[in-house]
């Protein structure tokens, strides 16, 4: 069963979430799927993907499978996560990713949504970062990239807090560009894509990885990383990751203990 679909009109081409009944959750299984369709658009010449869950959705994607997190004592993030694979495909993608986005959108699928070039959201849309409900800790690029995106004060509110963000809200503190009523949502994207894909595609694919290197320009010093590695480690060590994952897997509420 395919777990993610692929449809191209002329230019260009949809990805859908196609797995409702996991939510939509961003196992290693959708995520190879959704990268070897980024291969086959880039192959093809894609000039711009729109990346969708079925129409009328409630959820978008719950984000990271929580199945696939390790239990504990290794990195959940590390760099050749599926997860963090797929976002660096959507951002390294020589063409415009739309993210067509309907319902809800949890964990690291908020970090996918905005490593697409134009997130456009219905007004059901709702963003929630949620590491502090599993247990997670987060990895510095997944930080600096939402942190480039969203004001700092904002970052923290959703960190903190793990609360779904209305659509309105995430219009304003630009987790999205767009926000449009369903009955308009596909009629929009595939207008604007339709004009991305008149335009030229070598200076728009230049721009975008221009943009791309120029958000990732920040010198850190070795400690400063290593320090940042330290927390991380102290934090997949331990039971609270352990009790996250636990709870989630046993749908019951987690009991933190803090250590
Ligand atoms: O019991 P079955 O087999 O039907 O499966 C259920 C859920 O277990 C499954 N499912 C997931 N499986 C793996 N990973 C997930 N993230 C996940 N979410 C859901 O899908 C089936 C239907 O789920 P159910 O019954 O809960 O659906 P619902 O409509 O009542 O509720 C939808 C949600 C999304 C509100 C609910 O499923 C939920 O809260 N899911 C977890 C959302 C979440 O916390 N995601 C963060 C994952 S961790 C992550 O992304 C990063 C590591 S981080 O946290 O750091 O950002």
């Amino acid at each position: 069963m395919s777990l993610v679909g692929l449809e191209q009109q002329d230019l260009v081409a949809t990805l859908t979430l196609d797995n409702d009944a996991k939510r939509n959750a961003l196992s290693a299984a959708l995520i190879a799927e959704a990268i070897t369709a980024l291969q086959s658009c880039r192959e093809r010449g894609v000039r711009v993907v729109v990346l969708r869950a079925h129409r009328g959705v409630k959820v978008w994607s719950a984000g990271h499978d929580v199945t696939e997190l390790p239990r504990s004592g290794r990195d959940p993030l590390a760099y050749d996560d599926p997860l963090e694979q797929l976002i660096r495909a959507v951002r390294s993608f020589p063409a415009p990713v739309i993210a067509m986005i309907e319902g809800t959108v949890w964990g690291g699928a908020v970090e996918l949504c905005l490593a697409c070039d134009i997130p456009i959201g219905a007004p059901n849309v709702t963003f929630a970062i949620t590491p502090a409900r599993i247990g997670v800790p987060y990895n510095p690029a997944g930080l600096l990239r939402i942190v480039n995106e969203v004001d700092p004060s904002v970052v923290k509110e959703m960190f903190f807090t793990a609360r779904p963000l209305p659509a309105q809200r995430a219009l304003e503190v630009g987790i999205l560009n767009h926000v449009v009523p369903e009955h308009d949502l596909e009629r929009f994207t595939y207008e604007m894509a339709a004009d991305i894909a008149s335009l030229a595609p070598l200076s728009i694919s230049v721009i975008k990885e221009q943009l791309r290197l120029l958000s990732n320009a920040r010198p850190m010093a070795p400690e400063t990383f290593e320090r940042i590695q330290g927390l991380r480690r102290m934090v997949y060590d331990s039971e609270d990751y352990r009790e996250g994952v636990s709870a989630f897997l046993e749908k019951r509420p987690p009991r933190w203990t803090g250590r």
